[in-house]
């Protein structure tokens, strides 16, 4: 059984239509963590980044997922943040190790928040610090007052380690998301 799987399981199947987004910057791991996500099915094997763009997004058990680099030419944002809206979820993926960009992340982070589609509302927000496995890789803790974690008082948080690329630490984070999903008695979605 794959993580969403159980994360459908969790949630109870076809309870809501969930839209989860999953943002960070480029190069943070957000292609390989949702090739880990999905049913094992529809894994791709080999993920070059031209392919990876076009598997970014999938549906599966009522929950779909997509990714995106919030770095880079500022004229894309749009892109992404119309998605804003329709989310109920968000997992920001954070190299833990680039120690150089977290600076770059924790903007995007802000910006993030402060969207007026974001902005007051409860959607729970994920952050994995990924690349655990790297050397050098910050903990948690150290990623969390990196990002300024401390200060988002509306949203409830969670930041986990994990390693995309063998899955470790993705079940703690995708539990806790299930449970917050599950608590916030969502209204289902008729779109
Ligand atoms: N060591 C390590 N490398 C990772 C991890 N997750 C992703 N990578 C590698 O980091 C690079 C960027 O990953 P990718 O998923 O394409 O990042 P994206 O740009 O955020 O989609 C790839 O070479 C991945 O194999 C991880 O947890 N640990
Ligand atoms: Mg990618």
């Amino acid at each position: 059984m794959g993580l969403l799987d159980k994360l459908s399981v969790w949630l109870g199947r076809g309870r809501a239509e969930l839209t989860v987004l999953v943002l960070g910057l480029d190069n943070s791991g957000k292609s390989t963590l949702l090739n880990a996500l999905r049913p094992p099915e529809q894994r791709a094997q080999h993920t070059t980044p031209t392919v990876a763009q076009q598997l970014d997004h999938f549906q599966s058990g009522g929950i779909s997922f997509s990714a995106w680099d919030v770095s880079g030419a500022p004229r894309h944002r749009a892109l992404w943040e119309r998605h804003y809206r329709r989310a109920h979820a968000v997992i920001f993926v954070v190299d833990s190790a680039d120690h150089l960009r977290l600076v770059v992340a924790r903007e995007e982070l802000e910006l993030l928040l402060a969207h007026p589609d974001m902005f007051g509302r409860r959607v729970p927000l994920l952050v994995f610090a990924n690349k655990s496995d790297a050397p050098h890789a910050l903990a948690p803790m150290q990623v969390a007052a990196a990002l300024g974690l401390e200060r988002i008082v509306e949203k409830p948080w969670h930041i986990g380690a994990s390693c995309a690329l063998s899955g470790a630490g993705l079940a703690d984070g995708v539990a806790w998301l299930a449970r917050q999903l599950r608590d916030a008695r969502l209204p289902v979605s008729h779109s």
